[in-house]
């Protein structure tokens, strides 16, 4: 028979009363990098072909036990990513490693958001578009500020759906252990 230890048993607990709250997470990323056909992805489980995003498209995704509400910043206005930074549990950083004309500016922007928030973080990088054969590696250098936090990778197509749940299961393990700290 199972038998769970006093600590472990909070573990659950502040698990199970985190679960029952919809987490904040914001994907953000160039225009065109692939936010809202992941999201698509996440939502329906399958690729659908996306409009360009003008505004915000928010969804509500629920992952294993926890219950994320995701917001897609359109890309084109970078300026508008940082007044959703507020009190996210997380952030998904979307890259289209098809895209070597824009890495330059892909970096920047990374290396801007280190900057921009203050506060630790759980954060995402997809690398999307794998299913390409122009796919190329892509490295991005941490600011100082994001040493602080924490950052998964994950190669993914949005297109195929290879790497979409992986990333999501990344981010998820790295929000069970802040909450449990
Ligand atoms: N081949 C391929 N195309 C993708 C992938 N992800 C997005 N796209 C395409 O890239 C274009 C821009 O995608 P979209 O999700 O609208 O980008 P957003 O501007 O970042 O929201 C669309 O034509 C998508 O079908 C992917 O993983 N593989
Ligand atoms: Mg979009």
């Amino acid at each position: 028979m199972g038998c769970l230890t006093s600590s472990s048993k909070e573990e659950d607990m502040s698990i199970a009363l985190q679960s029952s709250k919809k987490l904040k997470i914001v994907i953000v990323g160039l225009e065109g990098s692939g936010k809202t056909s992941i999201l698509q992805y996440l939502k329906n489980g399958k690729f659908t072909e996306t409009q360009p995003t003008i505004g915000l498209n928010v969804e509500s995704i629920q992952f294993k036990a926890r219950h994320y509400l995701i917001f897609d910043v359109g890309g084109k206005v970078r300026t508008l990513w940082s007044h959703y930074y507020e009190n996210l549990d997380g952030l998904v950083f979307v890259v289209d490693t098809t895209d070597q004309e824009r890495i330059e500016i892909v970096k920047n922007e990374f290396k801007k958001l280190g900057s921009e928030i203050k506060y630790k973080i759980v954060m995402l990088i997809y690398l999307n578009k794998i299913d390409l054969p122009r796919s190329s590696p892509v490295e991005l250098c941490k600011d100082i500020q994001q040493q602080e936090s924490d950052i998964v990778m994950q190669r993914c197509s949005a297109k195929t759906g290879e790497g979409i749940w992986e990333g999501i299961d990344k981010m998820n393990k790295l929000l069970d252990h802040k909450f449990q700290q």
